[in-house]
């Protein structure tokens, strides 16, 4: 497993080197738009400690940082109004296709989906 890299936009983003359009922040988490949505609602989340992909976090992160991932994920859905349905989506390193490597989980609503692998 590759080392985390510090200067990932997303590690540049948490720490104020660049700015994001911010959806919500809590004590270990962030939640801000993706640049280049997919969908009419398209927020990312992501940890602020140093984890590059989901698998890593579940493995390390403490339990603390675990619910805070995962209640803002809740939150936002609940803040973006999805009660016609969602999708989650969180790809890892070379093969899921991973163009930021800070672990970062894509919140795609307020369309119907296309199919979801290719
Ligand atoms: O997706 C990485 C996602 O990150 C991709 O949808 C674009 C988005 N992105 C890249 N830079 C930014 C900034 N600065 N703000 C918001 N969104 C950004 P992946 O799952 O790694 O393929």
């Amino acid at each position: 497993m590759e080392a985390y890299d510090p200067d990932n936009i997303f590690a540049k983003l948490l720490r104020g080197e660049i700015p994001c359009d911010k959806v919500m922040e809590t004590e270990h988490s962030l939640a801000f738009r993706d640049i280049r949505p997919q969908a009419p609602t398209h927020v990312l989340v992501i940890p602020k400690g140093a984890y590059a992909s989901l698998d890593v976090f579940c493995q390390t992160a403490s339990e603390a940082e675990i619910v805070d991932f995962m209640r803002t994920v809740g939150e936002v859905c609940r803040q973006q109004g999805v009660e016609e349905g969602f999708r989650l989506i969180a790809n890892a390193r070379t093969h899921g296709v991973q163009e930021v490597p800070h672990l970062h989980v894509h919140i795609l609503a307020g369309r119907r989906l296309g199919p979801m692998l290719s």
